[in-house]
């Protein structure tokens, strides 16, 4: 999968952040986000492949683009069987953020990439439009913490893997008000908060690398996201866990003002998830046997540099992680917009 798939899968995500990053800053978050869904279906359909959205903009009904259960790639065309061999091709299950940390970009925060997970079908849990409590850390404590410790408890356990004193530790949550008394417990068990007010895929993977000064990511943030940042920590060997949250009153946001717990279990039933309660591994949420990560920085984060705009072209910054070759690789790219066409000498 990766050799055929992974250089152009570089190119769905570069072009999804070169998209966004033209309204860096302009404080249109919708916008910043449909030109990523446009660029990436655009790319993405120029691909020989089978791909279907698992995790995407949302359901057909309210997502042009990208939406759940959409087909992307020529071999998935009608008239596939003109272009490809069709029964050779493997089915791949994909999950799109476009524009991970819209309002990040919209407003010219750090922090803001496009991102996607491959895996072969099956290999990605399509997670429902929940939220979710996430509690990732670096590969050393892997297995060793657990979201059903208190934060107070995962701290000691950090330290002693990480082998440092707990105010070494820099642990990230977002900044909600459904995160105060966590926030409250980490500082008073000792250890550094840093606050970000969105974007918590990228704070996952920082988890995955050691010399980021992120030592965990704790927090309620998005379901889909939490699948996007299990894969790319599955494939780092780092530590993710995940367990969908339906109560409105531990979630505090306004767009589920009007929600209720029981509507939710039973949204949550109508989608076949049994164990509402269900704590998932990394490996759960992306069990595929092969899976690839793939993310652009839009604007500057901690790994990865940003969209650079320059005359006539551009530079990006994508990190493709895979489980199949195990790397995680950093890719440097220069786009030239407005090279002439090289002329052929016979
Ligand atoms: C979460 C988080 C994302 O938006 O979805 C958040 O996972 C929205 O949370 O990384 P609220 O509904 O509480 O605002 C992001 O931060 C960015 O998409």
């Amino acid at each position: 999968m990766e050799n055929t798939l992974g250089l152009e899968i570089i190119e769905v995500v570069e072009q999804a952040a070169i998209a966004s990053a033209r309204l860096m800053g302009k404080g249109d978050k919708n916008e910043a986000d449909r030109v990523a869904v446009e660029a990436m279906r655009e790319r993405m359909n120029k691909i020989y492949m089978r791909g279907r959205i698992v995790i995407g903009e949302g359901e057909r009904d309210d997502a042009p683009m990208l939406f759940i259960g959409e087909e992307v790639g020529i071999c998935s065309r009608p008239d596939a069987a003109d272009y490809c061999n069709i029964e050779e091709l493997v089915e791949i299950d994909i999950a799109v953020d476009p524009c991970e940390g819209t309002n990040l970009c919209a407003y010219g925060q750090p922090g803001s990439m496009a991102v996607l997970a491959i895996s072969e079908k099956g290999g990605l849990f399509a997670a429902p439009d929940f939220y979710m409590k996430k509690l990732a850390a670096p590969p050393a404590a892997k297995g060793k913490v657990d979201i059903n410790k208190s934060a107070t408890e995962n701290l000691k356990i950090l330290s002693e893997c990480l082998d440092r004193s707990i105010d070494e530790l820099v642990i990230v949550v977002m900044k909600r008000e459904r995160h105060d008394d966590l926030i409250k417990e980490i500082r008073e068990a000792g250890a550094r908060v840093q606050l970000i007010s969105d974007g918590d895929v990228g704070a996952a993977i920082n988890c995955g690398f050691a010399g980021t000064n992120i030592h965990g990511l704790m927090g309620i943030g998005a379901a889909p996201e939490g699948v996007i940042s299990a894969a790319a920590l599955r494939c780092l060997g780092a530590h993710f866990q995940g367990q969908l949250v339906y109560d409105p009153a531990v979630v505090r946001t306004k767009e589920w003002a009007n929600m209720t717990k029981e509507g939710n279990l039973a949204r949550l039933k109508d989608m076949n998830i049994t164990d509402p309660d269900k704590v998932y591994t990394a490996e759960e949420l992306a069990c595929g046997e092969n899976v690839l990560f793939a993310g652009t920085g839009i604007t500057p984060g901690n790994i990865m540099n940003g969209v650079r705009f320059f005359k006539g072209g551009a530079r990006t910054q994508t990190l493709v992680i895979s489980s199949q070759s195990k790397t995680a690789r950093f890719v440097d790219t220069i786009h030239m917009f407005d090279q002439p066409k090289i002329v052929q000498l016979h």
